[in-house]
């Protein structure tokens, strides 16, 4: 949809919509607009706070989209959350508040946590009551994520507004990367305007599905960056939908990690497909841009230019994009190795089954590397996740046919269409317990489509 439709559409539901604290419009006559597409709102960086001594407080947030004020959930009052960050070696202390009227459990997407830090919907934070989540960082650096993960609520919290980037850093390995105001993290996601706020959920089957998107918390947002090379760490936070990701100009970027941190090699790459839960770290070089040029990173699958970005100010330092990183070791193997196959089927199963969780789907011994095969049937697209570990993709048949360059290292979500199997290698090295195998499109999750198992 246009910019121009989109504040038509709102203009048309404005009555029905909350304005600013205690403020209900009822006539559309009087009704604030968004500004106008040339006067895009500036981009907002979620601030930081370090995961070593963190309080968390779920409750109700606004969203501040410029002329009116709109209503949502949000971790300490914001939406997205604070971004949290913490090193390889450091131990993440989280102190969790629920001030929801409804239980809620945080997810470490990405972090390998023992299996009762790992926000399952057994482990239920009643309304009114707090959790301590502590546990070692043991894992390569990269971005993850928080968001909730209640027994078939989760779609409904994470559209309401409850989710955060989770940054793991390591000094050593990110050597030379950008930082500081060059080091972006994007949230991306959509949201909808149909007469009850962006914010209200509406659950459906198929999947929650926006018509504008939010770029961390903002429509259609702007930002003004030096001729430099920067590092965007973006991650799909919306419910249902896939982006396509490239440049509004086609100028080509440097993709140099994916899920469970940095690959072994930059890949040069003019788009990404990115599903729910996925994220991408990319590098993109601004430096030989023309100062005061416009250029946006663009949704080409829904005809969005997600963030418009300005150049503006003098090059200083040169643009060295690192030509290796770490060497990536592959899982062993090979004919004997142990196979499990999980068919996603329509909306709501896997194998057949829909989820409870008393029920334990199948054992996997601790450290022993094993393939799973991952197949859809009907319903897709299907962002598959695993819990307590990361994973790496071996291949993919029927449908598009190849694994693509950011699907390579280590991942911990792979997006399955319709006629594809995709195979994974997966080894649990760090804690036995309870873990959840599921689809991350998260109305087929809600619905059932996800599995216990146990790590033994
Ligand atoms: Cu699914």
């Amino acid at each position: 949809m246009h910019r121009r439709e989109f504040l038509r559409i709102c203009g048309r539901s404005a009555g029905a919509m909350a304005f600013g604290p205690g403020v209900v419009l009822q006539s559309c006559e009087s009704q604030p607009t968004l500004p106008e597409p040339d006067e895009r709102l500036t981009l907002r960086i979620p601030r930081t706070m370090d995961a070593g001594d963190a309080l968390l407080a779920a409750g109700a947030a606004e969203l501040d989209l410029g002329s009116y004020t709109s209503r949502g959930w949000g971790y300490n009052g914001t939406l997205p959350g604070p971004t949290l960050r913490t090193r390889v070696g450091d131990r993440a202390r989280i102190r969790v508040l629920n001030q929801l009227s409804e239980e809620t459990t945080i997810h470490w997407h990405g972090m390998v946590v023992p299996a009762s830090m790992d926000g399952h919907p057994a482990d239920a934070v009643l309304s009114g009551a707090g959790y301590n989540y502590e546990y070692p960082i043991a894992q390569r650096a990269g971005m993850n994520w928080y968001h909730p993960h209640p027994h078939g609520r989760t779609g409904r919290q994470i559209w309401r507004g409850l989710a955060g980037a989770f940054i793991v850093e390591d000094p050593a390995a990110e050597q030379g990367l950008p930082s500081g105001d060059r080091e972006i993290p994007l949230l991306l996601r959509d949201g909808l305007l149909d007469g009850s706020g962006p914010f209200e959920y509406r659950r459906r089957d198929s999947g929650m599905v926006g018509d504008f998107p939010l770029v961390n918390g903002v429509p259609y947002p702007r930002i003004t960056l030096a001729p430099a090379l920067h590092r965007f760490r973006v991650l799909n936070a919306a419910n249902a939908r896939v982006f396509r990701l490239g440049m509004s100009n086609g100028s080509r970027f440097t993709l140099i990690g994916n899920d469970g941190g940095l690959l072994d090699q930059p890949v040069d790459l003019d788009r990404i497909d990115l599903g729910p839960a996925e994220r991408v770290d990319i590098l993109l070089d601004l430096s030989d841009q023309v100062v005061g040029a416009g250029l946006s990173l663009r949704c080409s699958r829904a005809g969005w230019d997600l963030l418009e970005i300005h150049v503006v100010g003098e090059p200083n330092g040169e643009t060295v994009i690192p030509t290796a990183f770490s060497a990536i070791q592959l899982l062993p193997v090979g004919p004997g190795t142990r196979r499990r196959h999980f068919r996603f089927e329509g909306h709501r199963r896997i194998n057949g089954r829909e989820y409870r969780m008393d029920e334990v789907g199948f054992r996997v011994p601790l450290g022993e590397t094993e393939i799973w095969e991952f197949e859809s049937a009907g319903g897709a697209p299907h962002p598959v996740h695993v819990h307590g570990a990361h994973f790496q993709v071996l291949s993919r048949s029927g449908g598009r046919g190849r694994v693509f360059p950011w699907e390579q290292g280590w991942k911990d979500t792979v997006l399955l269409e319709d006629r594809e199997r995709v195979e994974i290698a997966v080894r649990f090295d760090s804690y036995t317990g309870i873990y959840l195998l599921h689809c991350h499109q998260l109305e087929h999750e809600d619905a059932g489509m996800m599995l216990n198992f146990e790590v033994t």
